[in-house]
């Protein structure tokens, strides 16, 4: 086989750049029951932003605000809203990574970096995807600090109570119409991605939103970047509802894996966490379509998990509403049980539901 050029790791961690990371902060501790660990600031000695590092098993998040009128964060979020600007990539070797990345093409954000403090060095680089994200290489070289070099550990006075959160499942991104193929292209060429999965319109198409989507993936498959681009259909496409609001590409959604769906849905809606809803008659044949499966019915239909299967076995996920007012990033929470696919038989329920907020928010 081919050798990989890429060779990556897992996530790293997701950077997010948001208008208040003090209390963006606090909404993860609470409603999704990360921990906070770690914080760079003005008592840190950095002035003009601040971070704060959220952790939950194999999750990390970084919240990151500027703290001044004229600076890159702030015209990010002017422009975008609260989003993902950092898809983190732990790799072996983050010079290698850039150059071998750069040398195909990807457009360097930054060069690679030695940081370092007395808990070690960790080399870091980043590249450009689509919009505005980026990519960056994390290497950690027995790094023994709390998160990065520049970081401080710190502690709430919140105790978290977690919620079964393991890892990211996959990361999607929305972009431009036509643009698909493009960063298809670009994972594949630049990257060493594989194509995993292809759903055309046909597929995904209700009676009004439309959009076209593929998988690609990694060498190990620990990396799944499902890359949306609108579709013509009768009303707008949900994906074109996100691009005029995040004014262009930009990450959709996060899937998060979790190991008792039921348990972590349930503790989500109870500390106010709004999802999509499916009408109940979805589970009228649920188990017509998906065979048996060890969950009841019962909870799944009074949480309303959506459940599909594939030649390998079967999936339960579900869907936030978006988690800022810009109808722009959501997060799926999902449970594997073998299957390794996206939920296609759930593709129309969803698309429906989001099509009701949509027609509510006055964008169909
Ligand atoms: O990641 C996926 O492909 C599934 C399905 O706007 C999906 O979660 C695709 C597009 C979308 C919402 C969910
Ligand atoms: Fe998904």
């Amino acid at each position: 086989m081919e050798q990989d050029f890429l060779p990556i790791n897992g996530t790293d961690y997701v950077e997010l750049y948001v208008g208040n990371a003090k209390q963006s902060a606090l909404f993860y501790q609470y409603a999704f029951g990360y921990e906070l660990i770690a914080y760079a600031g003005p008592e840190t000695g950095i002035k003009d932003s601040a971070s704060y590092v959220l952790k939950q098993d194999k999750i990390r998040l970084v919240l990151t605000t500027p703290l001044l009128e004229n600076h890159p964060i702030a015209d990010h979020i002017k422009k975008h809203g609260d989003g993902v600007k950092v898809l983190a990539l732990w790799v072996d070797d983050a010079e290698k990574s850039w150059r071998e990345t750069t040398s195909r093409g990807a457009l360097s954000y930054q060069e690679p970096k030695t940081l370092k403090d007395e808990f070690g060095e960790v080399v870091t680089s980043s590249i450009r995807t689509y919009g505005e994200t980026i990519h960056t290489f994390v290497e950690r070289k027995n790094y023994k600090g709390v998160f990065l070099p520049g970081y401080l550990p710190r502690k709430s006075e919140y105790k978290a109570v977690p919620i079964g959160l393991k890892y990211i499942d996959h990361c999607v991104g929305n972009v431009g119409w036509g643009e698909m193929n493009k960063w298809v292209d670009f994972y594949e060429n630049v990257m060493g991605f594989k194509l995993l999965i292809t759903f055309d319109d046909k597929d995904i198409s209700t009676e009004y939103t439309a959009l076209m989507s593929k998988v690609v993936s990694n060498g190990n498959g620990y990396i799944k970047f499902p890359i949306n681009e609108p579709a013509e259909g009768k009303k707008k496409s949900q994906i074109e509802e996100y691009i005029d609001f995040y004014n262009g590409a930009g990450v959709q959604h996060m899937a998060i894996a979790t190991d008792n769906i039921i348990h972590t849905v349930t503790e989500l809606r109870k500390r106010g966490v709004e999802f999509l809803d499916v009408p109940k008659t979805y589970y009228d044949d649920l188990l017509d379509r998906v065979g048996q499966i060890d969950e009841d019915l019962k909870p799944l239909k009074d949480l309303n998990i959506l459940v599909d299967r594939d030649e390998e076995g079967y999936l339960l996920q579900i869907f936030t509403k978006p988690v800022q007012d810009r109808p722009t990033l959501f997060y799926e929470i999902i449970q594997r049980k073998g299957a390794k696919s996206f939920g296609k038989g759930n593709f129309k329920a969803l698309f429906e539901a989001i099509e009701r907020e949509q027609e509510l928010r006055g964008n169909l």
